[in-house]
């Protein structure tokens, strides 16, 4: 039999915490590499770090490029059975090449030209859509045509069928964040194919999803449906409910009344109504304002999050590194790295609007453990 080299190396050094180098220790060495042992003093520092160190790199897309070449992939690639989804992941830059934004969380653009339908399936992954700009597509999920238009958000449970319909005359993107890497590494992951294709009634587009008329009335439920569920049963957050939660968020702050984050920093968090917690059990989502002129205070958070430019301009950073961004750009927050916010207007820009950005995290899969951390304002 050819002897297999054994994946553990091990080097004896002369260093403070190791034990002195010797022969001896090296045999020492040698027998646990055989057996596939790896000591902890060896390890320590990378196992149990002071602090995070996240294996992620901070970086940014810009939404021009994206949408290009989502939209260049709109004309060769075709949607159907199979490839499922024109779903264009971005690939953090230290992941090794994996179609992973962060250790946790995948964020995609998706592209469907006009009249296309992306086939019906289901999976455990749990997952939502947000729209930055554009109309005209429906989600069928469990039947029910969801309208997505600019600042919708649209939860998707895991393990609920879902399927997309074109029905306008032009393109239309979106992004895509699901916890898809958190499955892969816990290997809990299944998937399902649906019928290949959906109902002529499935296609016609209602102004509101059944889903919002039973479940989108603020502070009521529907007394016919018990318990709690554990993704929201509201399947589109419209982007006026959002826009109007902001704007009161700051004008009440204007008159003297608490209920921003910080001074010139509005913000909400999507809720299930059946829980008044996370939309979704693995995913955070949020919708953040920042005046012009305002910068936030520097903010760490164990786990990592993903933010897309909703609106507005400004400069955004993330440990060593800042960015100018604009409407649809994409960033990275790894776990533990300070993030601020400033918001201003650009050269060529005449408005005096806020800074609005939408964010997603696996904040929730940190507190079912209880490992959720904040530090506001530390410095390095
Ligand atoms: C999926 O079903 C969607 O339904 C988007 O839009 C991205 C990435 C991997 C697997 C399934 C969608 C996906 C996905």
């Amino acid at each position: 039999m050819t002897q297999v080299a054994s994946p553990v190396s091990l080097t004896a050094v002369d260093a403070p915490g190791q034990p002195t180098p010797s022969p001896e220790l090296e045999q020492l060495y040698r027998g646990f590499e055989r057996e596939l042992l790896v000591p902890l003093w060896t390890e320590i520092s990378g196992l149990m770090p002071v602090h995070p160190q996240s294996k992620a790199a901070p970086h940014l897309w810009r939404w021009q490029n994206l949408l290009e070449l989502a939209d260049r992939a709109g004309h060769l690639v075709p949607v159907g059975r199979g490839g499922e989804r024109r779903a264009i992941a971005l690939a953090n830059p230290a992941l090794g090449g994996r179609p992973y934004a962060t250790p946790t969380l995948w964020a995609a653009i998706q592209y469907l030209m006009p009249g296309e339908d992306a086939p019906e399936h289901r999976h455990t992954q749990h997952a939502f859509r947000f729209v930055v700009e554009g109309d005209g597509v429906w989600t069928v999920v469990d039947r029910d045509p969801v309208p997505m238009t600019r600042g919708d958000f649209l939860p998707q449970g895991g393990w609920i069928w879902h399927a997309h319909h074109n029905a306008a005359q032009h393109p239309m993107a979106w992004i895509d964040g699901l916890d898809i890497p958190f499955q892969y590494a816990t290997e809990t992951q299944f998937f399902e194919f649906g019928r290949d294709a959906i109902s002529d009634a499935e296609r016609i587009s209602p102004e509101r999803s059944r889903a919002q008329r039973l479940w989108g009335h603020p502070g009521l439920r529907p007394v016919s449906v018990p318990g709690p569920q554990p993704s929201s049963p509201l399947l589109n957050y419209r982007w006026v409910d959002t826009d109007a939660a902001l704007t009161d968020q700051l004008e009440l702050e204007d008159e003297g009344f608490p209920g921003t984050v910080e001074p010139g920093h509005a913000a909400v968090r999507y809720t299930n109504p059946t829980t008044g917690g996370d939309v979704l059990p693995t995913i955070r989502t949020e919708m953040h304002r920042v005046r012009r002129g305002t910068e936030t205070a520097p903010r760490r958070e164990a786990g990592s999050s993903v933010f897309q430019v909703f609106d507005g301009t400004g400069t955004v950073t993330v440990g060593e590194t800042s960015w100018r961004v604009e409407r649809g750009d994409m960033f990275v927050v790894p776990s533990w790295e300070p993030l601020s916010i400033r918001s201003e207007a650009s050269a060529s820009d005449s408005d005096s609007g806020a800074l609005d950005l939408f964010r997603f995290s696996d904040t929730p899969i940190l507190a079912a453990l209880g490992l959720d951390r904040v530090s506001v304002d530390a410095g390095r």
